[in-house]
């Protein structure tokens, strides 16, 4: 008699004021459960509905361990596929039953990807300052805790922060984030070459373009960057202009990470059979779950090209879990960003909740120590959730602004 989905749940919490979505999967077998991700943080009411009206109807009743079948039951249930809404309401049930498939086992997630090639996953850290001394200290903070790679930026993300139109935009211009490539390309380089005269080359430090900038601006940046010795640039190009990768990859011999806006293993295809990359930047629930993203790894080991999956503040503990999981039996391992969900929370800036509320919410989160992560041996993901306590953390509602970014003549460009 297989064990069945008996209802599946949704909460929605932000204990540190960025949106998270958990879904937990209930089975005809009391007391067992499974938690996952569905996070979307500036569309989770429609993923929660997407969950509780198209997906539960459809899974109740179904086998838990039929994770292939069920997956794929969900991905083309609506005809129509791969939007960022239902993958990411794919992946919280997709992650719950990987979940629920380690309990049943007893074995931490990594133990059924093979085990274990590596005893702690490395992992970067960001840091982003208005000088090189105040990146240089944040830098070295982080050195003393044992991390060897990091991600520097200047000013967020192609030194755009301000919500106003310059006085060099044309009358009228609507507000939002206005960027200037070319103020950005000279103040990044610099920015590298003044790290490396002061830090050196041992420190793995990587940058992140965020598909600001134009393929041409992103060839002329990867080149001049070529001194300096990235781990990787990432996402120079926006998946809209991936044809570029070729030309880039042609021109400069900057290591190239692309990928967290991907929303189907396909659009790595290229990029991966022909080594147009070197990072697969997967954000494991826009995919939708551990089940293509494990295939899609595996598809990446045999051309060589590493993993460094997506891991930012907006993303629950359980999907981090499932990044580390990953990582740990990954062969072709590259490296885990890590935003730092672990209160007390090293990130520089302050959160907007009492530090430990995370805590308070999830336990058992991968534990960062001296530069690694580790999961915890527990079956499954190995995260609980505090549902009475997530309740204390409500969503926020506000219209997202940071994506309206603004090129210098006040048309927006892409976030
Ligand atoms: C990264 C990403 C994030 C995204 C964020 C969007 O490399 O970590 O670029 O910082 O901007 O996840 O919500
Ligand atoms: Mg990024």
């Amino acid at each position: 008699m297989p064990i069945t989905i008996k209802d599946i749940e949704v909460y929605n919490t932000a204990p540190e004021g960025i949106n998270l979505t958990v879904v937990k999967v209930l089975t005809s077998e009391d007391g067992l459960y499974g938690l996952g991700c569905a996070t979307f943080a500036y569309r989770y009411q429609a993923v929660a509905l997407y969950i509780t009206a198209y997906l539960k109807p459809l899974l109740i009743g179904r086998d838990v361990q039929t994770i292939e079948e069920n997956w794929a039951l969900m991905h083309q249930n609506a005809y129509w596929r791969n939007g960022g809404v239902e993958n990411n309401a794919i992946a919280g049930i997709d992650l719950a039953l990987w979940d629920i498939k380690g309990k049943l086992a007893g074995m931490p997630l990594y133990q059924l990807f093979g085990g274990a090639v590596r005893k702690g996953v490395p992992v970067y850290r960001h840091v982003d300052g208005a000088s090189v001394d105040e990146i240089i200290d944040q830098i070295q903070y982080y050195q003393s805790l044992g991390v060897k790679h990091l991600r520097v930026q200047s000013g967020g993300y192609c030194g755009g922060l301000s919500l106003t139109a310059p006085k060099s935009a044309p009358c009228g211009a609507l507000p939002g984030i206005y960027l200037n490539s070319r103020e950005y390309i000279d103040k990044t380089v610099k920015l590298f070459d003044a790290l490396r005269a002061r830090l050196g080359f041992t420190i793995d430090l990587v940058h992140d373009v965020h598909e600001r900038i134009t393929p041409a601006e992103a060839i002329e940046l990867a080149r001049a960057l070529e001194p300096y010795r990235l781990f990787f640039l990432e996402d120079a190009l926006p998946l809209d202009a991936i044809e570029y990768f070729r030309q880039l990859r042609a021109k400069t011999s900057t290591p190239l990470a692309e990928g967290e806006l991907f929303n189907n293993p396909q659009e790595f295809r290229t990029l991966i059979a022909e080594r147009l990359i070197d990072y697969i930047r997967v954000h494991i629930t826009q995919i939708g779950g551990i089940t293509p993203a494990r295939k899609l790894a595996i598809f990446a080991e045999t051309f060589g090209v590493r993993t460094a999956w997506h891991g930012p503040g907006d993303m629950s503990p359980l999907a981090h879990a499932a990044n580390i999981h990953i990582d740990l039996a990954a062969r072709n391992f590259g490296v885990q960003e890590w935003s730092g969900i672990e209160p007390p929370n090293f990130v520089i800036q302050e959160l907007k909740y009492p530090k430990g509320a995370l805590l308070e919410v999830f336990d058992g989160l991968p534990e960062f120590k001296d530069g690694y992560v580790y999961p915890n041996d527990r079956p499954g993901l190995g995260v609980e959730f505090n549902a009475a306590a997530a309740a204390k953390y409500p969503c926020s509602d506000e219209v997202t602004t940071w994506t309206q970014t603004r090129g210098r003549d006040g048309a927006l460009v892409l976030p």
